[in-house]
């Protein structure tokens, strides 16, 4: 630091961050982050969720609870930088002299300290947060594998085919049973394609001569949307299908149906 800002500075760090507080800009660059803070915070926290996917398995839950908070953690950060940036193009106009000079940021070790240890502390607790979420899935389809019903499912340009071994019948469309945990055994007939039964939470490769393997526990009936995740060729935006998360008593009666017609759907 010069000696002309020693002069025009207070001299104790404190004395700094006080005067710079005091100042009726930043006051309000304050006021307007914690204004949109809070809009970030009702946003994410109770409108998003009606623009998602509904929620029909643990997956799915999951998913919408890392949006949810995850937008939450984020919301001051960003109501902090929009409240600089606004207050910067509001004041863009008015002819004024720049402000007299705060304390320095960049050279600033507490500032640095600060902003560094918050930074650390919300990549921890994302990385922890997902570590968790991941060894908790990877408990629970072990352990519900053997009650699974299990539907292998495969892409091909440009449609999913799905075969229930255990009923043996062959669908284009993706009926399941609610409270039962699903595993599907996922692969291709040709390129890379992604298996992504939406409102269930579950996006995985469908790759040629490999089988990997997802899983799923349905909370909820309701319809299902079927995407393809991963471009494979002129009609991949087409690549879709729907079914559903149905009552067991439909589900068995839905399977009746296509073992009725040989095991095929029409
Ligand atoms: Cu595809």
């Amino acid at each position: 630091m010069s000696d002309h800002d020693q002069e025009v500075l207070p001299p104790t760090p404190g004395a700094r961050v006080g005067k710079f507080l005091g100042r009726s800009d930043v006051r309000q660059t304050f006021i307007l982050g914690l204004l949109y803070t809070i809009v970030f915070v009702v946003l994410g926290r109770w409108i998003y969720p009606h623009w998602m996917p509904r929620v029909l398995s643990k997956q799915m839950q999951a998913n919408e609870d890392i949006m949810i908070w995850f937008t939450v953690i984020s919301a001051p950060i960003a109501g902090v930088v929009l409240a600089i940036a606004t207050k910067s193009f509001m004041n863009m106009h008015r002819g004024d002299t720049p402000p007299e000079e705060g304390i320095a940021i960049r050279t600033n070790t507490p500032v640095v300290i600060v902003w560094t240890a918050t930074s650390v502390l919300f990549c921890i607790v994302a990385i922890v947060w997902g570590l968790v979420a991941l060894n908790t899935e990877s408990i629970a389809a072990a352990t519900d594998a053997p009650k699974s019903i299990v539907v292998d499912v495969t892409g091909s340009q440009w449609a999913w085919s799905f075969y229930y071994p255990a009923q043996n019948i062959h669908t284009h469309t993706l009926n399941l049973p609610v409270n039962q945990p699903v595993t599907f055994n996922v692969t291709s007939d040709d390129v890379n394609h992604s298996f992504w039964p939406v409102q269930l939470g579950v996006k995985i490769d469908a790759n040629r001569l490999v089988t990997t393997v997802a899983h799923a526990d349905p909370t909820a009936t309701g319809p299902l949307d079927v995407k393809c995740a991963e471009l494979c060729g002129l009609y991949h935006a087409y690549m879709e299908t729907d079914g559903a998360i149905q009552t067991p008593a439909d589900f068995s009666s839905w399977v009746s149906s296509i073992q009725a017609t040989g095991g095929v759907q029409e």
